[in-house]
């Protein structure tokens, strides 16, 4: 087989393993930065008045009101069919299930008799959450983002979502219904750059917000990125880059459940990345029969195809090699449909999101059984999380010393601070010391 996509893990030299592994180049190019850089100088200047602006720029909208009011919400909701309405209810209830077993705990523990610490976590106070909606607009993100935050107790809680091409109050019922079940009632008809700078610096309609959150194209990743890098700006939640899925397959997995999962992640976009690692040679083979046949029969042919091109099948003389090359490449999403999938699951050691066993698709944690979607991309689940309630805190650390306290770490202190020179640091403590002394408490 020529097909340039099919890699003989063994055959390969060091530097070839390398580039199989490597992620496309990101377009970080300066025309971006320099775009993106002029619409948030333009939105901090202008404010509203660049948001109604960009919206007939980039949407063809003359009159964007920038407001979703109450009203057209329920008029949104009103649209809504039923069983819709019913999968969001079932994934809300499932997001929102696991999400709120992740409450995060304060601590508080006497270091030394005297000496108590505290670590206590807090709701950020305001947060904004961004939903794309460019090739297609994404509910189940809302949920990622709002369930979290209505669980936390966010006191504000913003949604930006771009207006459709017809009318700013186009936007999707799912998306409105989605956010109504998360309580959030703040929603934006803007989005691109434009809503990023909006969210971290504000405008007279739109009150800045502390933390900016969710996916978007690269105008909206390159905005984050700036705002973030400012201190009048806003936090993000992570970097974000192109969706990925992995596969670790063997001769037992059902080559028609793989190339469907395959597919489910390369429709998301042209540079969406999707690898098969197998110690199986037919089994590469058969996914590639089946992936063409699937393909041909999506709506989004176009894209996935295209996506396919830099896919990757990798065979490897083993499914131990097959883990060694999963854990370099540290993919978003690892799927596993081998024939001891659980105990395999075990050895993974760099994925962002794992999915075990044949009746594991990846599509369940996209939408419904509870995990979030939003995910470390780009081998940054080395070390980056998934996003978790954890997200839309803050920790901070509370302590007091009584008297015994200070005297029984003091003279430590005093110590260390002489040893830094930091005469006054020791001052602060000896001070006191002396008092102590002469007291009998
Ligand atoms: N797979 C995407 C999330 C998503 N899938 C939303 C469908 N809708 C994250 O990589
Ligand atoms: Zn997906």
């Amino acid at each position: 087989m020529t097909d340039k996509t099919v890699f003989d893990w063994s055959t390969l030299s060091a530097t070839e393993q390398a580039a199989v592994l490597a992620r496309p180049k990101l377009d970080d190019s300066s025309d971006i930065q320099q775009t993106v850089a002029s619409i948030i100088e333009t939105v901090r200047q202008q404010g509203d008045t660049a948001l109604v602006a960009y919206s007939q720029q980039f949407d063809g909208l003359s009159n964007n009101a920038l407001v979703l009011n109450k009203q057209q919400q329920q008029q949104r909701i009103n649209d809504l069919s039923a069983d819709r309405k019913a999968a969001i209810d079932l994934a809300y209830g499932n997001i929102r299930r696991f999400h709120a077993a992740q409450l995060p705990q304060d601590i508080e523990v006497e270091t030394s008799p005297g000496v108590v610490c505290q670590l206590k976590n807090r709701a950020i106070n305001a947060v904004g959450l961004y939903i794309p909606a460019g090739t297609a607009p994404l509910p189940s993100t809302v949920l990622m983002l709002g369930v979290p935050a209505q669980l936390a107790g966010c006191e504000r809680v913003v949604m930006v979502t771009p207006p459709g091409k017809a009318a700013a109050d186009a936007i999707t019922p799912e998306i409105v219904y989605a956010a109504f079940l998360c309580g959030i009632t703040e929603i934006y008809t803007i989005g691109g750059a434009q809503a990023i700078a909006a969210l971290a610096y504000g405008t007279a309609t739109i009150a800045k917000v502390d933390k900016i959150f969710g996916p978007g194209n690269r105008y909206v990743t390159e905005a984050k990125q700036q705002v973030s890098q400012q201190q009048s700006g806003a936090q993000i939640d992570m970097p974000a880059g192109p969706s990925e899925v992995l596969v670790v397959a063997d001769s037992a997995a059902n080559a028609s459940f793989v190339a469907a999962d395959l597919l489910s992640q390369a429709e998301h976009g042209v540079d969406s990345q999707v690898l098969l690692v197998s110690d199986s040679a037919e089994l590469i083979q058969q996914v590639q029969v089946e992936v063409a046949l699937q393909v041909s029969t999506l709506p989004r042919q176009a894209i996935a195809k295209a996506a396919l091109q830099h896919s990757r099948y990798i065979l490897t003389a083993d499914i131990q090699q097959a883990v060694a090359v999963t854990n370099a490449y540290a993919p978003e999403h690892l799927i596993i449909q081998t024939n001891n999938a659980e105990q395999l699951a075990l050895q993974f050691t760099s994925a962002a999101s794992i999915f075990v066993g044949a009746w594991t698709p990846e599509s369940a944690g996209d939408y419904a059984s509870g995990t979030n979607h939003v995910l470390p991309t780009y081998g940054y689940s080395k070390t980056l999380s998934s996003l978790s309630l954890v997200d839309f805190y803050r920790r901070y650390t509370v302590q007091q010393l009584t008297k015994t306290g200070l005297r029984n770490i003091g003279p430590a202190i005093v110590t260390l601070a002489q040893a830094e020179g930091l005469d006054a640091h020791a001052a602060a403590v000896s001070k006191r010391l002396a008092v102590l002394a002469l007291s009998q408490e």
